[in-house]
């Protein structure tokens, strides 16, 4: 049975799910979930997922949600290859590792921002929340680079080792959606290298980001 995808292309989550899928041929169905549209709280979608969150997956009549969820599940199920998510138990911990602090790091900084500079102004919040957000958006964004950066110094790959892992497709997912807040990553000389290095090693990068791209464009107009 062809397995169902219910994403939203603009998500960070929800590209790096489609770039392990179409990297490693997995067929599935793409089922397009508006984020701005309110369709991830309809009650169709809530059958899906109950919580109401892109991305998610049916595999068979098994319904999973929580991009790193997915993804390790389909390197399980699909066998995919072991440079991916590591058999070795410490080189999975290290995968783990990158996954778990990407939540309340770079992703939490960067829902931070985005909050305040694109939901912010839509949703009217207080000129006074909107400073909080932004406030500790630039601060986490800044330490998670910096974080980031240091550890690009001494590897190709964020969690070490000689070859792309999801970890890598989880965070730079999430770096290159940092111009749509307004942040970016250009002080950061190996987060750039590593960003350059993972756009040609992963096949469907351009496909992928594709309604990415077309949104920040359209923002430079
Ligand atoms: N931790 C979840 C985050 C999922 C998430 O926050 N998805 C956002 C899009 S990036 C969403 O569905 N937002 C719609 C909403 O909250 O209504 C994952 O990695 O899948």
């Amino acid at each position: 049975m062809v397995l169902d995808l219910y994403t939203d292309w603009i998500s960070q989550p929800c590209r790096a799910v489609s770039m392990l899928l179409m990297d490693n041929n997995i067929e599935h169905h793409v089922h397009e979930i508006g984020i701005m549209k309110g369709e991830t709280k309809s009650a169709a979608y809530k059958q899906i997922n109950p919580s109401g969150k892109v991305p998610s997956i049916v595999d068979d009549g098994f319904h999973l949600g929580e991009s790193h969820t997915i993804m390790r599940y389909l390197c399980e199920s699909r066998n995919l290859p072991d440079h991916y998510y590591p058999k070795d138990i410490k080189q999975r911990a290290k995968v783990d590792y990158w996954l778990d602090w990407h939540h309340s790091n770079l992703r939490h900084g960067s829902l931070r921002l985005i909050g305040a500079n694109v939901f912010g102004p839509i949703k009217q919040f207080s000129e006074q929340k909107i400073e909080e957000l932004r406030k500790e958006g630039n601060d986490v964004l800044k330490s998670s680079l910096t974080f980031i950066d240091e550890n690009l110094s001494k590897s190709n790959y964020i969690a070490g080792g000689n070859q792309l892992s999801i970890a890598d497709i989880a965070l730079v997912c999430e770096v290159v959606m940092l111009p749509i807040s307004g942040a970016s990553y250009e002080d950061y000389p190996n987060v750039q290298a590593w960003v350059k290095r993972l756009s040609t090693e992963i096949k469907s990068w351009d496909e992928a980001n594709a309604t990415l791209n077309k949104f920040l464009a359209s923002q430079k107009k």
